[in-house]
């Protein structure tokens, strides 16, 4: 039984000039994770599934759940000085620990629930984060995604796994609640080159470009020589698709459209992390134009048009974009 604790520990020993802070700072998501795990579990009869009456930056409505989980995540690095700085999709601004702000030296950025929509139906969510080191305030934040040193997600299934990677493998570990630990199950996760299932919300179809249109046209025709057509996968979950297509490829989307031209997914919420993840699983994601941990956003709640999956979906993907290929 490799535990979190133990599995950190032991790698923090591969790098002799580790100070141990990062290894914290991770347990600690573990941490938040749980608590939020339960949470989730007893919402429905303890603080409720519905709205916190309130609105986040993005103009969405904010669930009470929502609010619950960005407490729980503030309130879990607010000591022992490893943070300066947290970001989060539900607050406007940066939260600043003022009794960390000399001696934190890093900066999280979190989504604390990913999936909103099915809080109140009993579907899966997640949570996402991202570590980077701090810098001298929120404008430093706004680095590339290669920029940040650890990154991944908890989510919330008939399991709860948590995922992450610190620029090596991605480790891969499961909740194990008679003992409340979160145990190893895979030290290195790597998703196929290809895959047979596709995410995308396609009541949407009638605002995208042509040529995105023509991309999941091409997946849903048949063709046996190339394993088409892929089934639709999409949950309203991007944590619970992306970790489907981690494990067995094929393609997430939220591309641009007519009403929303930047996409809806948060740059440094949603998809630096994932793509974090991704790339050191041997998958990739793209805007379409190119790779999303290249992006350097100018604003906090900057928005990307999104795609992440196989390499093979998406170098395809971004070919149909280009125009250079068709179905
Ligand atoms: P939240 O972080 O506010 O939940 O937004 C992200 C998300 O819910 C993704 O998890 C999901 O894939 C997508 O938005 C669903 O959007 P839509 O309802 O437009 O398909």
């Amino acid at each position: 039984m490799i535990t979190l604790d133990r599995f950190i520990l032991e790698e923090e020993r591969q790098h002799p000039d580790a100070t141990g802070e990062l290894s914290m700072l991770l347990m600690r998501f573990g941490v938040a994770g749980k608590r939020i795990a339960w949470e989730l579990s007893v919402g429905g009869l303890k603080s409720g599934l519905g709205s916190a009456g309130a609105t986040n930056v993005q103009g969405e409505e904010q669930k009470t759940l929502d609010v619950l989980a960005n407490e729980i995540l503030l309130e879990t690095f607010d000591y022992g000085g490893l943070v300066s700085i947290a970001a989060s999709e539900e607050m406007a601004e940066p939260y600043i620990y003022e009794r960390n702000a000399e001696k934190g030296r890093y900066a999280i950025l979190f989504d604390p629930v990913d999936g909103s929509s099915n809080i109140a139906v009993n579907g899966t969510l997640g949570t996402i984060f991202s570590v980077r080191r701090r810098g001298k305030g929120a404008a430093d934040l706004l680095g590339s995604g290669r920029a940040q040193v650890a990154a991944g997600y908890i989510l919330f299934g008939p399991a709860t796994l948590l995922v992450y990677t610190c620029g090596e493998a991605v480790r891969l570990f499961t909740l194990e609640p008679s003992i409340g630990e979160f145990l190893l199950t895979s030290s290195a996760v790597r998703t196929p080159k290809r895959g047979k299932g596709y995410a995308v919300n396609e009541g949407r179809a009638g605002g995208w470009a042509a040529q995105t249109r023509a991309f999941v046209e091409h997946l849903k025709t048949s063709d046996r020589a190339t394993g088409r057509p892929y089934a639709t996968r999409y949950s309203g979950s991007l944590v619970a698709d992306f970790h489907r297509i981690l494990l067995e490829g094929g393609i997430y989307l939220y591309p641009a459209s007519a009403d929303r031209e930047t996409g809806k997914l948060r740059v440094l919420y949603e998809c630096h992390p994932l793509a974090f993840v991704a790339e050191h699983a041997g998958a990739a994601a793209t805007t379409g134009r190119g790779p999303v941990l290249d992006v350097v956003p100018g604003s906090l709640h900057e928005r990307i048009p999104f795609a992440i999956g196989s390499a093979e979906e998406i170098a395809l993907y971004e070919r149909f974009l280009r125009g250079q290929a068709s179905s």
